[in-house]
């Protein structure tokens, strides 16, 4: 197709041009935050055990974001990134996955790792740079948290592949920041996925900034998922602090992959309350206490709590129980992960290769050495 659109001579409308794919992507949105139902047709057929189900998660998962933080101050966690906020872009998303789909996290996507099947006492072994941390169970689909940003995605693009040549009707499913979607890698990915329409299902999970640097410093597009288009793939904005809507699109989104017809990319917007990780930045340097607030307000479990509420299906004993639970679940676990032997140094050399350079060797000779003292 030409085009012929009658203009004025070496006249072209380049607004006419940006406004177009603008208007393409607009956000999905099932539950505003109040928790009431905006758009039907984006409810999805859960039973209400289900929806009793991801609720638990979300619950599960805030509840776990505290201990962290406070495991962490204490001394008793090592590299730990926060989720507050995140909970219906990272747990509704993931409830819409099978668990022979395969989980490609980034280093704050550690609730769906766990929920995928690894046990959480490895996950603080992890956060603690223990080996062990990533020695997988055999059934578990997934790789540790990727720390280099947007690398994931180029894994992904690989799985994915290897699904589709093996006429699997599963998907890889990734997630990386707005941040990560800046990455060389993060474009090479989704280009290849999409050129050969392999099981893929992408995440952005846009929470307004790169550690300080905000989302609009990031790119000029104005809206993250339209980056899907320059791929030939589908591209959806959703409600990331809606779990309804998070999830009818991550549904829909596997279905049409599975089918074999290439990847999507849904970008969930969501904010992060705590900082960027705990290692040292401070949020009030880089956001406004207004801005905090106002996505308070948006809060995931508030609208999902209500939404549950209206339909007899929660209540605050409910949730108390399960904040028990999980803290429960949690000191079980850290015990677990203090009872595993300490680390030696020759083991961790022993795993960096599979055929050992000479000079890994030596060192593993000389650690073996010391240790043995
Ligand atoms: C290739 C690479 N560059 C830089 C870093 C340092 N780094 C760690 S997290 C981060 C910001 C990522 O932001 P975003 O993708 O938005 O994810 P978020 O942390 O907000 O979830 C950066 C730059 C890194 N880990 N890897
Ligand atoms: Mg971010």
């Amino acid at each position: 197709m030409y085009y012929n659109m009658a203009e004025k001579k070496n006249k072209i409308n380049f607004e006419a041009l940006m406004e177009n794919i603008n208007a393409d992507f607009p956000i999905y949105q099932a539950l505003d935050q109040e928790g009431k139902i905006v758009n039907e047709e984006l409810v999805p057929d859960l039973s209400d055990d289900e929806l009793v189900e991801l609720m638990k998660r979300m619950v599960w998962s805030r509840v776990l974001d505290q201990r962290s933080t406070a495991l962490n101050r204490q001394g008793r966690l090592g590299f730990y990134a926060p989720t507050a906020g995140q909970e219906a872009s990272q747990l509704a998303s993931h409830f819409a996955f099978e668990k022979e789909d395969v989980l490609l996290p980034g280093y704050r996507d550690v609730p769906q790792l766990i929920q995928h099947g690894l046990p959480l006492s490895e996950a603080f072994l992890w956060s603690r740079g223990h080996m062990a941390g990533n020695l997988y169970p055999e059934d578990l689909q997934a790789l540790p948290p990727q720390i280099i940003i947007g690398a994931q995605y180029v894994q992904a693009a690989g799985v994915a592949l290897g699904l589709k040549k093996r006429n699997k009707k599963n998907v890889v499913f990734t997630y990386t920041g707005d941040g990560g979607s800046s990455q060389g890698d993060f474009y090479e990915a989704i280009n290849f996925a999409g050129a050969y329409k392999a099981n893929a299902v992408f995440y952005i999970q846009n929470n307004g900034f790169a550690i300080s640097t905000p989302r609009e410093k990031q790119t000029a597009a104005k809206t993250l998922a339209q980056k899907a288009v320059a791929a030939g793939i589908p591209g959806i904005q959703v409600d990331g602090m809606d779990p309804l809507a998070v999830y009818t699109v991550s549904k829909m989104a596997r279905e049409w992959s599975i089918n074999g017809n290439g990847p999507v990319l849904i970008e969930a917007l969501t904010y992060r309350y705590g900082p960027h990780t705990l290692s040292g930045d401070d949020p009030t340097r880089y956001r406004t206490k207004d801005m905090d607030d106002e996505w308070q307000l948006k809060d995931p479990l508030i609208r999902f709590r209500n939404y549950l509420a209206e339909k007899g299906l929660w209540s605050e004993d409910k949730e108390e129980e399960i904040i028990e639970q999980t803290k429960e679940e949690i000191k079980q676990a850290i015990a677990d992960a203090d009872r595993a032997p300490k680390q030696k140094i020759s083991d961790f050399l022993k795993n960096m290769y599979e055929v050992q350079p000479q000079n890994i060797k030596e060192q593993i000779e000389f650690y073996e050495a010391k240790e043995s003292k």
